[in-house]
């Protein structure tokens, strides 16, 4: 009986391999260049008997679509500390890591990479990056391919507020998707899939912005999902558009951390009056266009610390003199 199990898996093992082998999966994870070791703050995958932890979800409808296979609820026995602004390196494998010539994904697989983000348990996902470029036909897989599967330039926004998270990180293979999944199950765009738990540290005040939903934040329609690879090759329909929310830019967060200069514009205001009457005539003239507003106060805090210098030492001046008399 053992012997007959055994055999079996074997086969089955050896007639899987080369359909197995030509997925992707998450292997390992590293916080600024350092690799937090094997498996470490990803969610398990699933491996049942019809399904390799690298296979591919397929229909964005379905829990799936969230965090892979069975994984829509479920945690990672471990959460990463990551400090604010710190970087994050997602490492992507078709079969074993310890294989130097692992294909990382196969090289019919050509697609976007996108990296969300949530805080943790929310299913509210903000995009964080992506790499959609496809220029002469070479995709974000390809360089992935070249980079030994690492995914890198993936920052924690500065400035973000302290706590856990979840980091979804997906690439969409595109060989496929001329059809759609909805009308032929067995073809459609194919979605690799891995989350992570973060802990950030050494943050600021800005919480993420609301987020999309998955399932929810993806149509089967979706024109960078339902999308021909091959109609105009090798230049594919360029340029293309990823599915989802556009990336989020952090200038929302270059504002809080801006917060000095909305206390100088304050003081500004308080020098204005000071200088009301010989500013006046340029003041009035101002307001009648729409745009130079911003202007004027960005240029005012410039000036008035050199005034301030200039009073400030002038009553230096005055008390020094004071002083000596
Ligand atoms: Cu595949």
């Amino acid at each position: 009986m053992k012997l007959i199990a055994a055999l079996s898996t074997a086969v089955l093992a050896s007639t899987f391999s080369s359909i197995v082998e030509a997925h992707t999966y998450v292997t390992n994870f590293y916080v600024n260049g350092v690799d937090q070791g094997n498996d470490v703050c990803i969610r398990p995958y699933f491996v049942g008997q019809d399904h390799w932890k690298n296979f591919p979800i397929k229909d964005v409808r379905s829990d799936d679509i969230r965090c892979g296979k069975n994984n829509a609820n479920t945690a990672a026995a471990k959460s990463c500390s990551v400090p604010a602004g710190g970087s994050l390196t997602i490492e992507w494998h078709a079969g074993s890591r310890a294989n130097a010539t692992d294909e990382i994904i196969h090289e019919s697989h050509h697609g976007p990479c996108m990296v969300y983000l949530s805080p943790a348990g929310k299913n509210s996902w903000v995009k964080i990056w992506e790499d959609a470029a496809n220029t002469g036909g070479v995709w974000c897989t390809d360089r992935l391919k070249k980079k030994r599967g690492k995914m890198d330039g993936v920052v924690v926004p500065r400035g973000l507020a302290n706590g856990k998270y979840d980091v979804r990180a997906e690439i969409i293979a595109h060989h496929e998707s001329d059809a759609n999944y909805l009308e032929n199950s067995a073809r459609g765009a194919q979605f690799y899939i891995a989350c992570l738990s973060i802990t950030v540290t050494n943050g600021g005040s800005t919480s993420l912005p609301a987020g999309v939903a998955f399932p929810g934040a993806y149509k089967a329609t979706d024109k960078g999902i339902h999308y021909n690879l091959y109609s105009n090759w090798p230049t594919f329909d360029a340029p293309y558009t990823a599915p989802g929310p556009k990336v989020w830019k952090p200038s929302a967060v270059a504002a809080t951390t801006a917060k000095p200069a909305a206390t100088t514009t304050k003081k500004a205001v308080t020098t204005t009056r000071k200088a009301a009457t010989t500013r006046k005539p340029a003041a009035t003239k101002k307001p009648t266009t729409t745009r130079k507003p911003t202007a004027t106060t960005t240029r005012k805090p410039a000036t008035t610390p050199a005034k301030k210098v200039i009073v400030v030492k002038k009553i230096i001046k005055v008390v020094v003199v004071k002083k000596a008399a």
